[in-house]
């Protein structure tokens, strides 16, 4: 008989309700011994309050209960949850009682691999699990929940099953060449692997927004000294996280902080304005702001509008050239003093992706700021058109795999090779594919998987 298993679902800590979570065949004996007011007939899906005790009769706490039965649960295994008080103490008294019951521990992820195992989802949506419980903004969290209901894995499965008619017209081509069955042309084998293959680079090309959606970008402060970068950085956050003074050179070290910006995460760091200076803790921190600038995703350049451009502005723009740049122009209520010429100069270094006149100062200024930053993201980096979005690195490799692999098929129908050796490489596709979604996945690639799922889910 199969394992039951059991875990503490909810985060340890307090909290106003904690959940025990089992699966497996024992689940109703085990509610049946832990909960004290058990009817015999449990009816499935009904909500049971009464007390959780301990194999001694104790009362640990009051609870609620709920039996779903097989095969319509989230494992597709009975599954028995208990909710008490959200008491650290008192959800492992239950699960200790769970376990001298006759459930074991289960490990990380157990509980979504065995609904992977019982079919109740495929590969990839056991995945958006894990990316929906690890969001960290609404956009990842609704590319994890589309995920999650199937979409990438049902786009995967209509690939394949094209991919599958191929093969299978190809097998009869191979098979009874000579006789009266009517055979598919090359030019017909060439369109259909090409226009999967077009599906397959869409998706490919999803990934690079993907991984930025997912894990957000990395957004550096950069400009000269008193320019208004810190106030920014405390404007977007929402906090007074840098330290603000007249005085040049405040920010000495780099500060990083995590934002949201229009649903997505962000990472900003503020950076030690930018100038010759003799002393040597100022002299790393600029070093440091320039090593920020080469890994940022977006550059936001600070300018102060209300005096005159300097050398050490030029010297700054000169070094982010290349780097995509939202120019901001700062001190607006002080009067904008910047020529139209010494604009235009600045700009032509820059690979200006939206300039913002502002104040920094004030609540709209940061607004002014925040929309143009988003305006870039949206237009700059995401380049979604509504489809699929490949988020998971696993499925972006298996994807380019079974990409190049149909690119060698197509090369091979395009030189007129015999069918056999095209065939092979357009079933290495097809395999490659099924990955994705758990059909031809081996232990190793389940283990790495689920391996990143935390205990109780
Ligand atoms: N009038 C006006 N003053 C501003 C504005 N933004 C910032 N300041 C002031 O400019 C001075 C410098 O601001 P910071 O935010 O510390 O500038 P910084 O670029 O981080 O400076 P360093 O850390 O020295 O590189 C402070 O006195 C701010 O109050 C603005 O929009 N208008
Ligand atoms: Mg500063």
């Amino acid at each position: 008989m199969a394992d039951t298993i059991a875990a503490i679902a909810t985060p340890l800590g307090e909290g106003g309700v904690g959940i025990v979570r089992v699966s497996g065949p024992n689940s109703l004996s085990i509610m049946k011994s832990i909960y004290r007011e058990c009817p015999d007939e449990v009816i499935p899906r009904h909500v049971y309050y009464g007390h959780a005790v301990d194999n001694k009769g104790t009362v640990i706490d009051d609870m609620v209960s709920i039996y779903m039965k097989a095969p319509h649960t989230f494992t597709g295994d009975d599954v028995v949850e208990f909710q008490a008080h959200g008491s650290n103490v008192s959800l492992k008294l239950i699960l200790r009682s769970v376990i001298a019951s006759g459930a074991r521990l289960a490990d990380p992820g157990e509980f979504t691999k065995n609904a992977f195992l019982n079919g109740r989802l495929d590969l990839s949506q056991a995945e958006a699990v894990i990316d929906l419980i690890k969001a960290r903004s609404e956009k990842p969290l609704s590319i994890a929940s589309e995920q999650l209901n199937g979409s990438l894995g049902q786009e995967i499965i209509d690939i394949r099953n094209h991919i599958k008619d191929v093969l299978a017209q190809m097998a009869v081509n191979i098979d009874f060449p000579d006789e009266d069955i009517e055979q598919v042309s090359y030019d017909e084998f060439l369109a259909e692997l090409m226009k999967q293959q077009g599906r397959l680079g869409k998706l490919i090309k999803s990934a690079e927004f993907g991984k930025l959606a997912r894990e957000g970008i990395k957004l550096a402060l950069v400009g000269r000294t008193n320019v208004g970068k810190s106030s920014l950085m405390n404007g977007l956050l929402g906090e007074d996280r840098a330290i603000v003074t007249n005085i040049p050179g405040t920010t000495r070290d780099t500060i990083e902080e995590s934002a949201t910006i229009g649903g997505y995460p962000i990472v900003i760091v503020d950076t030690a304005g930018i100038r010759d200076t003799d002393d040597v803790i100022e002299q790393i921190g600029i070093e440091r702001s320039k090593s920020q600038i080469d890994i940022a995703d977006l550059v936001v350049m600070v300018i102060d509008g209300s005096g005159c451009l300097e050398d050490e502005d030029f010297e700054i723009a000169q070094h982010i050239e290349g780097k995509q740049v939202l120019l901001v122009i700062n001190k607006e209520d002080l009067g904008i003093n910047i020529s139209e010429s010494e604009f235009e100069r600045i700009k032509s270094i820059l690979n200006c992706k939206g300039v913002v006149y502002t104040t920094v100062k004030t609540i709209e200024g940061i607004g002014r700021v925040r929309e143009a930053i988003e305006n870039i993201f949206t237009e700059g980096f995401v380049k979604s058109d509504g489809g699929n979005i490949v988020t998971n690195e696993r499925h972006k490799e298996a994807l380019v795999r079974a990409s190049e692999s149909l690119t060698q098929g197509i090369e091979l129908l395009e030189m007129c090779e015999p069918l056999e050796i095209a065939e092979i490489e357009a079933r290495d596709a097809f395999q490659i594919l099924g990955e994705i979604i758990g059909e031809t996945a081996n232990e190793e690639i389940l283990d790495t998987v689920f391996s990143k799922f935390c205990l109780g889910k």
